[in-house]
């Protein structure tokens, strides 16, 4: 059995090139786009917890609750690990509830209150925001016994640094994380994470299921303007990090609810006829009025459609659990 790394030799800095390239080649594209993961700064990742309490948004409240609820089934359908990994910790508060609801669990890893001697749980958080990262482990830190490893990454280069360690694991795909990715790419990712765990060991994932229209937009386009200041952000970024002139009061925010893909959309909408320039990404660039950008994507699954790509992917379900109140699906699958 491989030793844990030490946490020092494990961050990956997420260069401001890629974030310069992909503007450049995203912008140019047809329609105009940009990369999801950049909403997450330092404000959009402050922005995104106070989506989390919108009570529009109730994707947080949902999962939290199932995560309550059932965290000690959970534990006991999975293999005991001795690590937990989290794509995408935010606040740390998933993690939090999963670990405090399990306790006592049978394959509870963590400090049994039995008072045998059982090795510290090992906490990996993969995360682009090191402001995540930072609030993530203050909040778990709380718990006793646990060993924190910080991976300033994408989820893809995150999952590498983890891959085989000999020990067993559970990964935690939470909060619908799985619905930024289109269908294709879900499959592969999820084949990625597969390709980094062995047999027996276990993903946790949670899934927003789709709903009537008009839930879907009040979650994506709440009446106090969270969500909409949390796409805009994203061209403040561009102007503080890459010396854009975006005139951000200039642009709207558009929520769509796609019904032949099953995703909602977000969109940046031009309020005006304007010329942009971003001088680190090349982007030269003229908006006429109603011209968009789009920069996210949130998909959504029945939870048939679930369990087929789990098992397309290597994974055979083992449990679910619904919100039915939220239609929020979480589900624990069990690596081939
Ligand atoms: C964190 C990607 C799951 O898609 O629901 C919230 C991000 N975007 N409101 C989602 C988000 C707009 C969220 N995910």
């Amino acid at each position: 059995m491989s030793m844990p790394r030490s946490a020092a030799s494990q961050n990956v800095q997420v260069a401001d090139k890629d974030f310069a390239s992909d503007v450049e080649y995203y912008l140019a594209l047809e329609p105009r786009q940009l990369p999801s993961r950049y909403l997450y700064d330092a404000l959009g990742s402050a922005l995104f917890n106070a989506i989390c309490e919108l009570p529009w948004y109730r994707i947080t409240h949902g999962e939290l609750g199932l995560l309550r609820r059932h965290g000690r089934a959970i534990f006991a359908h999975s293999t005991p690990a001795s690590r937990i990994v989290e794509l995408g910790p935010g606040n740390g508060s998933k993690l939090l509830t999963l670990i405090e609801a399990g306790r006592g669990a049978p394959n509870h890893a963590g400090p049994a209150k039995t008072g045998h001697h059982v090795r510290p749980l090992h906490l990996h958080l993969i995360d682009v925001s090191s402001k995540a990262l930072d609030e993530a482990s203050h909040a778990l830190a709380l718990l006793d016994d646990v060993e924190i490893v910080k991976h300033e990454a994408t989820y893809e280069s995150g999952l590498m640094e983890i891959a085989r360690t000999g020990s067993h694991t559970l990964v935690l795909f939470l909060g619908s994380n799985i619905g930024n990715f289109d269908r294709p790419g879900a499959d592969e990712f999820l084949r990625s994470i597969r390709a980094a765990l062995e047999p027996g060991d276990d993903l946790l994932i949670g899934a927003d299921l789709v709903k009537p229209e008009s839930e879907l937009l009040l979650a994506y386009d709440d009446p106090l303007g969270v969500t909409a200041a949390f796409n805009r952000n994203l061209l403040v970024r561009i102007n503080r990090e890459l010396g854009g002139n975006f005139d951000v009061d200039a642009f709207g925010h558009r929520a769509v609810w796609n019904r032949s893909e099953s995703r909602v959309e977000m969109h940046l909408v031009s309020l005006r006829r304007q010329w942009v320039r971003i001088p680190c990404a090349h982007v030269d660039v003229t908006f006429k009025e109603g011209d968009t950008i789009w920069t996210e994507s949130s998909y959504k699954y029945e939870p048939e459609e679930l369990a087929v790509v789990l098992e397309r992917a290597g994974f055979r379900p083992v449990e679910r659990w619904l919100a039915g109140e939220e239609r929020f699906l979480l589900t624990l699958a069990r690596a081939d």
